[in-house]
């Protein structure tokens, strides 16, 4: 009988050429609070204002798992008078910062897999953004690559990756289509508020793909069978971004802070990582598999005391670094990129029939899983 099913057959990581670390960031942060105090002494005697709080890089690390972060344009981002990052604007005859990042991810994922252009035909960009809503970055980065068929966009903040690999590994089941190309371009920074100390040090850029076909088409040298996916939502306003198309009609500051990414830190890590930790299991129950058969946990990387947690709730223990890969330190949260970037480099030494998790979580909430075995 022909082998029908669907393989995850190449991944790839782009990584900017840049680095924003602990220290560097705080640095420039506290300058920033300083100047914002000094500026603001009489009003925060009075209590008009709330003097701004010191970062701390001991804080950061200890609280996170993060050390440093990529930044796709480090330019701007730790000057006192700016705290953005200031990026170049392209022509529309050039290609886009968002399309470059994601073909620079793909044309890895494409090696990897032994593919070409023509042995896809659909491209998902799945990620927490795109920078314009039309025409789709996807659709950019298919011509870029010459690649026919169809291509669209996926925004699930977090779980854009898992839920994209979902989709397409439908469309490969179903048979219409023959290869997908996920990609996952994770451009972060413009929507990080580096003037706000709770949450300036959580999220790096970078872009992170991979290319999913039918079994028989298989030419790679490490592939792993998609056993099951499972992707669900529950809506929460405890992860929120309220920049979008209407800010400027409605006549608001598009640098207010809730224009940008806020959370409720705290309330984030108690809900989610039950949620997370009974999303697993319940998935891997309805595939017969028991949480002491995974061999790698590709958890999404937000924190690294959440991921300890949810592996702790499963197996009684918190897992091990080698079975549940840590990335934090040196991308820091990447959104949905960040389960992908786990796989991405810790992959290669399963052996036939191990079986791991790809697990992602965060805003929406959404929560998204595919369990996956590693074939001959
Ligand atoms: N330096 C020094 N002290 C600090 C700092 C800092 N930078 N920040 C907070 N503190 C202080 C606080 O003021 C507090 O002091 P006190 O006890 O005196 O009140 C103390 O440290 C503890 O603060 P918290 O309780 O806030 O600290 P936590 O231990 O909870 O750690 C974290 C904060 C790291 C944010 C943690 O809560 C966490 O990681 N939570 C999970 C959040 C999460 O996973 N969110 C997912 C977001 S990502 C997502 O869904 C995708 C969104 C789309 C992408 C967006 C791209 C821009």
């Amino acid at each position: 009988m022909q082998d029908r099913s669907v393989v995850i057959s190449g991944v790839g990581l782009w990584t900017p050429q840049n680095t924003i670390t602990n220290e560097e960031l705080v640095e420039s942060y506290n300058a920033w609070a300083k100047v914002y105090n000094d500026d603001n002494e009489a009003k925060i005697k009075t209590g008009e204002l709330l003097a701004k709080p010191f970062s701390s890089a001991d804080f950061i690390a200890k609280a996170s798992g993060i050390k440093s972060r990529y930044i796709y344009c480090k330019n701007g981002v730790l000057d006192i008078d700016r705290m953005r990052p200031k990026l170049s604007v392209r022509a529309d005859d050039e290609l886009s910062h968002q399309a470059e990042m994601a073909v620079n991810a793909a044309k890895k994922a494409l090696l990897e897999a032994n593919k070409t252009a023509a042995d896809i035909d659909m491209v998902i960009v799945a990620c927490a953004y795109t920078q314009r809503s039309y025409p789709a970055i996807a659709i950019e980065v298919q011509a870029a690559l010459g690649i026919n068929g169809q291509a669209f966009d996926m925004l699930v903040a977090c779980s854009a990756a898992t839920f994209a690999l979902q989709r397409a590994h439908d469309a490969i089941a179903s048979g219409s289509s023959r290869g997908v190309l996920v990609i996952n371009p994770e451009l972060t920074s413009p929507q990080v508020n580096y003037t706000d100390r709770d949450s300036h040090f959580i999220f790096g850029d970078v872009a992170t793909a991979i290319v999913l076909e039918a079994a028989k088409t298989c030419q790679s040298e490490h592939s792993y069978t998609i056993l099951g996916s499972k992707c669900v939502t529950s809506f929460s306003n405890n992860i929120r971004s309220n920049f979008g198309y209407t800010t400027r009609v409605t006549d608001e500051d598009p640098y207010e802070a809730d224009k940008l990414f806020h959370q409720n830190g705290r309330k984030v890590f108690k809900e989610v990582c039950p949620m997370a930790a009974e999303h697993i299991e319940s998935h891997l129950s309805s595939l017969d598999i028991g949480v002491t058969q995974l061999r790698r946990w590709w958890l999404h990387q937000a924190n690294i005391n959440m991921n300890l947690l949810i592996s702790k709730r499963l197996l009684g223990r918190e897992a091990t670094l080698d079975e549940a890969p840590i990335v934090l330190d040196r991308f820091a949260n990447t959104a949905s990129a960040g389960s992908i970037i786990a796989f991405s480099e810790h992959h290669k030494d399963l052996v036939a029939g191990d079986i791991g998790v790809i697990c992602s979580f965060g805003a929406g909430y959404s929560i998204g899983s595919l369990v996956i075995q590693k074939r001959d």
